[in-house]
C-alpha cells in the first residue's frame, strides 16, 4: 500500500508545481498591527523598534514625542574574567566529598566561599540616551492612533492638532543601520518642533554642523571594572521648507513640509577582547551614507530586508471582532473572549522580535532583547543561560529564523574559548565551562550565590549547537561548532564524579536551577537537569565526531561515561525527581521546572517509548502549576505541548496574556505585549512564540507530528512556513482539527515520516496509504537510548490514554515540494 502513495507521488508533484505558494501573505482581515488611541503612560506601553544592532523604544506622545535609544553593544565595564582563584581541584574533591555524605551545609558553604566569584558578577546592559521632538501647541490633539506594524517593521502614528493632520513614521532600518523617522502633515508649513538629546551617561551632547545632534559617551564603572566602551550617537534632522536653526544643544525646525530625521549609533566594541574600534568613524559613516537616500527608497529597502525573514511564516487561527480594539483592551478580555488573532499576532511578535535584535554579526537578545532604559537594569539585562538566554532562541529554527540563531552561535563559540580559564582555576580541568550567567565579555565564573555554581551552562548551549545542525544538515557549520561542543565533553569528562553509592557519573557540585533541596540547599550532585544535559551533550557530539569522522578514541572515552550516566527518576509522588534524591515537595511550585528540560527542549521523553517517565511529566507539570513568571508560563506552553495535551497548553496562553498593568503583580504580559516576569523580561516572547509552533508541529521523538496539542479553540487554522528536523518545510491547513492540507518542502531529502491522530487521506486515492514500520531511516530523526527509569515503589502509574495515530514515510528529493490535499473525516 505504501507503494500505491509513493507511486501518486509523481502525480501530485506536477500538480503541485503549478501551484504557486504564497508564504506569509496576512490576509487584510488579520493585520499584524499593535496598536493604541492614546499615548505611552509608561515604558511598557512603547513600540520597539530595532535592527540587531540598534533600537529604540517610541512612545508617541503628539506633544512630545520620545526615543529611548539602545546600541546592543553599549554595556559597562570592559574586558575581565572573574573566575574565583581561591577553588581548584582540591576544593573540588571536598565539595564533591561533602556532598556524597550528605554534609550539604558544609559543601554549600565551600563552594560559596571558592567557587563564587569573590567581587565582579556580571556587567550591566546600558542605555544610550534619548532623543525627544517638543511640538508646542499639540497639547490638544484629536483622533491619536498610534500602531507598530509587525508586517513592516513600522511604528506609525497620527493625529490632528490645530486642524493639522499629522504623521509620523520610525523603523530601524536594517539596510542603512540608521533609525529613520519621517514626519509629514497634510497642510504645507505647518512642522515646528525642537529636538534635543539627553543620556545618564558620562559623556557630552553638542551639536555638530548645523543639523547635527551629537552624543558621545562611556559605558560606566561596575564592580570594579572600568567601564571602556564608548558610544557616539549622531541625530541628523533634513527639512522639507522652512527654517531649521540651532540653539545650544537643540535643533528647532519651523514651518517645514516634512522632516527627516536620521539617527545613528555605534561604538568602539569590535570583540570580547578588543575595543580599538572607532565609534566617531562607525557612526558618522553610517550617517553620511543613510541620509543619501531618499526616504521612501530606505523604507523599501527595510522592508524587503525585513519580510524576507518575517514572510517566511504565516499562521491564522481565525479572526474575531477584537481587532478593532486596542491591544491592552484585547489582552484584557483574552480569558473571556476568543480572539485566536491575538495568538497569531502575540506568535508573530515574537517573531518580529527576534528579528529586531539578533541579527548575524550582531549581539545575542539579551534578558531584554535590546530594548533598556535602566543604568542599572534587573539581573543587568545580562543572559542568564539556566534558562532565560536559551530560550530567546526557541523560536529560531522552528519558525524559521534560523539565520538569528547565528548571535547564540557565536556567542557560544566565544564562550568555549573564554570559559577555558574559568575551567582551570576553578576546577582544574581541561576544557571550557560555563556557569549560570554571563554578558558582554564572555564572562564565565561562577556568581550571585550558591545556585550559580551550576556548571552545565555550556551543555546546554551545545544542545543549540547541534539542534541548528539537525535543522539545516550543514557540515561545514557542524565543522565549525564541533570544538565547542568537544571542549565543553572535555571538561566534564574531567571534572564527573563517580558517585559512591550507584555508581553514577554525575555533576558534582550543581544545582537544580534555581530550587533548593529540603527547602534549603542548592548544592547537589547529580540533579535530574544535568544528567539529561550530559546525555544530550555525550550523544551529540558523539554524532557530530562520527558524521565529520573525526576523534574516534575521544568517542570511545565518551561512550564509556554515557553507559554510567545516571537513570531518570520517578520518585514517592509520581514525580520526575528533580534530584538524586526523592526529595521534591509536590506543593513546590518553583518557576523552574529544571527536571523538564528532557521534555522541553530536550527530546529525551516520549509517550511512545518511555511512557512511565511521560506519566510523571504531566504529574510534575501538575504539581508545579500554571500561574508563575512570564518566563515559566513560556516554558509551561512548550511541555505542554510535549506532553501533547492542547487545552492546557492553551490554558498557559491565556494565563501568559494576562494584562499587566501598573498595581497588578505577577507574571503576564504588558500593554504593548512585552512579556512580564514581571518586571519586563524578553524571554516569555520567545518562550510562548515556540510553545504555539510546539503545539502545531513537533520533530523529534522519531517523526514529525502534525497537530500534536491543537486545542478546542483552534479547530480551523493555517500555518506556513513551520520548519521541521531534517530540513523540512511544513504548511498545512486544518478543519474541524483534521489536516485538509499539507504542503512538504523538502531541502535536504530523505525519509519524511508524518504521525498525525488521523487517517491522511488523499482525496485523489480511497487507500490509506500503509502505516510507517521500523525505525525511521532519516539520521536527522535518530533517537537516543533513554535508560529505563528507577521507579519508587511508592508511585502510582496508571499508565497512559494515549490518542491513536497514524504514521506514513514519504521519501524526499532535495529541493522537492509535495502537497497533498486530504479528505476530510467527519
Ligand atoms: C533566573 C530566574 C529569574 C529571572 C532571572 C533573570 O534567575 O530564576 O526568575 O528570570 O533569571
Amino acid at each position: 500500500m505504501m507503494k500505491q502513495f509513493s507511486r501518486l507521488l509523481p502525480t501530485l508533484f506536477l500538480a503541485i508545481s503549478t501551484i504557486l505558494l504564497s508564504y506569509g501573505q496576512q490576509s487584510p482581515s488579520n493585520p499584524m498591527k499593535i496598536w493604541f488611541d492614546r499615548p505611552s503612560t509608561i515604558w511598557e506601553e512603547g513600540f520597539p523598534i530595532g535592527n540587531g544592532h540598534i533600537g529604540a523604544m517610541i512612545f508617541g506622545n503628539p506633544n512630545e514625542e520620545h526615543l529611548q535609544l539602545n546600541h546592543h553593544e553599549f554595556w559597562a565595564g570592559s574586558p575581565y574574567n572573574n573566575a574565583n582563584p581561591r577553588a581548584g581541584r582540591d576544593t573540588l574533591d571536598k565539595v564533591q566529598r561533602l556532598i556524597y555524605e550528605g554534609k550539604y551545609q558544609e559543601a554549600q558553604d565551600m563552594a560559596r566561599d571558592n567557587f563564587v566569584a569573590q567581587k565582579v558578577h556580571g556587567m550591566p546592559y546600558q542605555p544610550v540616551g534619548d532623543l525627544f521632538l517638543k511640538f508646542e501647541g499639540h497639547e490638544k490633539y484629536i483622533n491619536l492612533h498610534r500602531e507598530l506594524d509587525i508586517q513592516d517593521a513600522v511604528v506609525i502614528s497620527t493625529y490632528t492638532a490645530n486642524g493639522v493632520k499629522y504623521k509620523r513614521e520610525a523603523f530601524s532600518s536594517f539596510v542603512d543601520n540608521a533609525i529613520i523617522i519621517r514626519i509629514t502633515a497634510d497642510q504645507p508649513g505647518k512642522i515646528s518642533f525642537s529636538a534635543s538629546m539627553s543620556t545618564e551617561q558620562k559623556g557630552t551632547i553638542k551639536e555638530s554642523g548645523s543639523n547635527i545632534i551629537s552624543l558621545s559617551a562611556t559605558g560606566p564603572d561596575h564592580e570594579g571594572v572600568p567601564g571602556k566602551v564608548n558610544v557616539q550617537a549622531y541625530v541628523k534632522i533634513k527639512n522639507q521648507g522652512g527654517l531649521l536653526s540651532t540653539y545650544g544643544n537643540k535643533i528647532q525646525v519651523k514651518d517645514a513640509n516634512a522632516v527627516t530625521l536620521y539617527i545613528t549609533m555605534a561604538t568602539n566594541y569590535k570583540n570580547y577582547q578588543d575595543l580599538s574600534g572607532d565609534a566617531v568613524e562607525l557612526a558618522s559613516s553610517a550617517l553620511s551614507k543613510a541620509d543619501k537616500k531618499t526616504y521612501e527608497l530606505a523604507l523599501t529597502d527595510h522592508k524587503k530586508f525585513y519580510q524576507k525573514y518575517f514572510n517566511r511564516v504565516s499562521l491564522d487561527l481565525g479572526t474575531s471582532e477584537s481587532i478593532k480594539l486596542p491591544i491592552d483592551k484585547r489582552i484584557k478580555d483574552f480569558a473571556t473572549t476568543n480572539d485566536p488573532q491575538l495568538v497569531s499576532l502575540y506568535f508573530q511578535f515574537g517573531r518580529y522580535l527576534l528579528i529586531s535584535c539578533s541579527q548575524p554579526g550582531g549581539q545575542t537578545a539579551n534578558l531584554q532583547g535590546m530594548w533598556n532604559p535602566h543604568t542599572n537594569p534587573p539581573w543587568g539585562s545580562k543572559y542568564t543561560d539556566n534558562i532565560n538566554l536559551e530560550m530567546n532562541y526557541w523560536p529560531a529554527e522552528v519558525t524559521n529564523l534560523s539565520e538569528m540563531h547565528e548571535p547564540l552561535i557565536q556567542m557560544t563559540r566565544e564562550l568555549s574559548v573564554s570559559g577555558q580559564e574559568t575551567a582551570k582555576t576553578l576546577y582544574g580541568a581541561k576544557g571550557w565551562v560555563l556557569h549560570h550567567n554571563t554578558d558582554l565579555w564572555r564572562m564565565t565564573g561562577a556568581i550571585d550565590g550558591p545556585w550559580g555554581v551550576w556548571p552545565t551552562g555550556g551543555a546546554w548551549l551545545s544542545h543549540h549547537l547541534w539542534e541548528k545542525y539537525l535543522y539545516s544538515g550543514d557540515k561545514k557549520y557542524l565543522a565549525s561548532v564541533y570544538p565547542a561542543m568537544k571542549g565543553s565533553c572535555e571538561f566534564f569528562l574531567d571534572v564527573l564524579y563517580k558517585d559512591p553509592a550507584t555508581g553514577w557519573w554525575v555533576v558534582s557540585p550543581s544545582a537544580s536551577p534555581e530550587n533548593a533541596h529540603h527547602g534549603l540547599y542548592s548544592t547537589s550532585a547529580g540533579t535530574t537537569m544535568d544528567n539529561q544535559l550530559m546525555l544530550s551533550l555525550f550523544t551529540n557530539t558523539l554524532k557530530a565526531a562520527n558524521i565529520l569522522g573525526v576523534d574516534q578514541d575521544f568517542v570511545e572515552k565518551i561512550k564509556q561515561k554515557i553507559n554510567d550516566l545516571a537513570p531518570m527518576q520517578i520518585g514517592q509522588h509520581t514525580q520526575l525527581q528533580e534530584w538524586m534524591g526523592d526529595w521534591d515537595d509536590p506543593k513546590d511550585t518553583h518557576r523552574h521546572i529544571s527536571h523538564l528540560w528532557g521534555l522541553y527542549p530536550g527530546n529525551q521523553i516520549s509517550p511512545y517509548r518511555n511512557p512511565e517517565l511521560f506519566e510523571s511529566s504531566i504529574k510534575t507539570l501538575g504539581y508545579r502549576g500554571d500561574v508563575s513568571t512570564g518566563w515559566s508560563m513560556g516554558w509551561k506552553v512548550n511541555c505542554w505541548a510535549r506532553l501533547l495535551d492542547g487545552n492546557h497548553a492553551y490554558k498557559l496562553i491565556t494565563d501568559q496574556l494576562s494584562l499587566v498593568e501598573p498595581g497588578k503583580e505577577g507574571g503576564g504580559t504588558y500593554p504593548n505585549l512585552f512579556d512580564a516576569h514581571p518586571p519586563f523580561q524578553i524571554d516569555g516572547n520567545f518562550g510562548c512564540t515556540s510553545g504555539i509552533a510546539e503545539m502545531l508541529m513537533q520533530s523529534h521523538d522519531g517523526a514529525i507530528h502534525l497537530l500534536p496539542a491543537l486545542p478546542d479553540q483552534w479547530k480551523d487554522g493555517e500555518i506556513k512556513g513551520l520548519r521541521a528536523r531534517g530540513g523540512f518545510t511544513i504548511d498545512m491547513n486544518w478543519k474541524n482539527g483534521k489536516i485538509t492540507k499539507l504542503v512538504i518542502k523538502s531541502s535536504l531529502g530523505g525519509n519524511c515520516r508524518l504521525r498525525a491522530y488521523d487517517p491522511l487521506i488523499n482525496n485523489t486515492s480511497t487507500n490509506i496509504p500503509t502505516a510507517a514500520t521500523g525505525k525511521n531511516s532519516n539520521v536527522f530523526y535518530e533517537l537516543v537510548d533513554i535508560k529505563k527509569p528507577i521507579i519508587s515503589t511508592k508511585a502510582n502509574l496508571k499508565g497512559l490514554n494515549l490518542k491513536k495515530t497514524f504514521e506514513y514515510d514519504l521519501a524526499t528529493t532535495a529541493g522537492k515540494t509535495y502537497v497533498f490535499i486530504f479528505k476530510q473525516l467527519i
